[in-house]
């Protein structure tokens, strides 16, 4: 199948105010939407997945033949990077989801792939972003990450993938940023070298603190986001997610004084809930911060197993902070 016609547009994104992302698991409802060139219609009945390249025997396996072999459920966070154009920008799309699939090893393994290598996965959607001509949405991961955690997912909370997110098969591989997970797969093809594309070598990429190469967004960040301040008694009640590509071992809550986002040493350990799913699940932290004189906002700081924090500002994983007067509405 070639790309399919997209409808003329530009980049769809829609979000949910972090109010709606309350439950454990968010509802495909109120899951964000981002399409660098609109949304792609695929029509399931003549879908192929190809997985060709470095394989000893290139494939195609239908939709059919991929529900029929065994599937795996895992429930992870979706999280976008951000704007690739701005990718210092905070922009809080996140949500813990179900996925069914199948691993993307035993299409891998039916192809004859070796266990490294740099695996490319194409989309069927096309356009032009940033002014740039594509002829399809295309990224590359690692082969090995990808065999030991990748689903082609067809399923979303125990329902097929909707338009937005993916119809009728897409890439997902727990722990990683959004903009590799590919929606509206059409193939994965094995090399020894990355493609050059637009979004593989052009956008997408960051230098580590310390580093001088710019590299792929793959690891999720450290972050958090804060759906619920409640007043309470002795002040504001605050409830929300974090997660990380690795462990989240405590998250740091406190109010501050809109504009001066640092709390000193006003930041009280919140109470931490269990994993919400896989490994990369979310875990929910819950705190009373009490509230002191002058201060109206609250904001949350997660910490991970490999010793990150988040910024408490400038950069796109920076605490999130939430006005305490909007407490009866935390849609802000
Ligand atoms: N084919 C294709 N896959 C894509 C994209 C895209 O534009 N085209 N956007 C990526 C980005 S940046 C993100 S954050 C996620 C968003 O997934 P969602 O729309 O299901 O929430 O899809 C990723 N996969
Ligand atoms: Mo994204």
């Amino acid at each position: 199948m070639a790309t399919v016609p997209m409808e003329p547009g530009e980049t769809t994104k829609w979000q949910p105010a972090p109010g709606r992302l309350s439950a454990p698991t968010t509802p495909v409802d109120d899951l964000y939407v981002i399409g660098h060139f609109g949304i792609a219609h695929v029509p399931a009945d003549d879908w192929g997945l190809r997985v060709d390249g470095l394989v000893e025997r290139p494939l195609r396996v239908g939709l059919a033949e991929l529900r029929a072999m065994p599937s795996v459920t895992v429930q992870a966070v979706l999280e976008c990077f951000g704007n690739p154009l701005r990718p210092d920008e905070p922009t809080r799309r996140a949500g813990n989801v179900e996925w069914r699939g199948v691993p993307v090893a035993a299409v891998l393994d039916q192809a004859g792939a070796p266990g490294r290598g740099s695996l490319w996965a194409a989309g069927l959607d096309s356009g032009v972003f940033d002014g740039t001509p594509c002829t399809e949405y295309l990224k590359d991961l690692p082969l090995d990450v990808v065999r030991e955690r990748g689903v082609l997912a067809y399923e979303m909370n125990g329902a097929p993938l909707t338009a937005e997110h993916g119809h009728p098969v897409r890439l997902f591989v727990p722990g990683y940023f959004g903009t590799n997970n590919v929606k509206w797969l059409r193939s994965l093809t094995v090399a020894d070298h990355r493609p050059e594309h637009l979004f593989t070598t052009t956008l997408y990429l960051r230098t580590a603190p310390g580093g001088t190469t710019p590299e792929p967004v793959r690891d999720l960040d450290v972050n958090s986001i804060i759906t619920d301040v409640r007043s309470g008694d002795r002040g504001p009640e605050v409830r929300g997610w974090a997660w990380s590509s690795s462990e989240i071992v405590g998250v740091d809550v406190a109010v501050v004084r809109r504009g001066a986002p640092d709390a000193g040493d006003g930041w009280q350990d919140a109470d931490l809930g269990p994993v919400v799913g896989g490994p990369y699940g979310w875990r929910r932290f819950t705190a009373s911060p009490g509230l002191a004189s002058g201060a109206d906002e609250v904001t949350a700081r997660a910490r991970d197993a490999a010793g990150r924090h988040q910024p408490l500002r400038g950069a796109r994983n920076a605490c999130h902070v939430v006005a305490v007067r909007d407490a009866a509405d935390p849609r802000t």
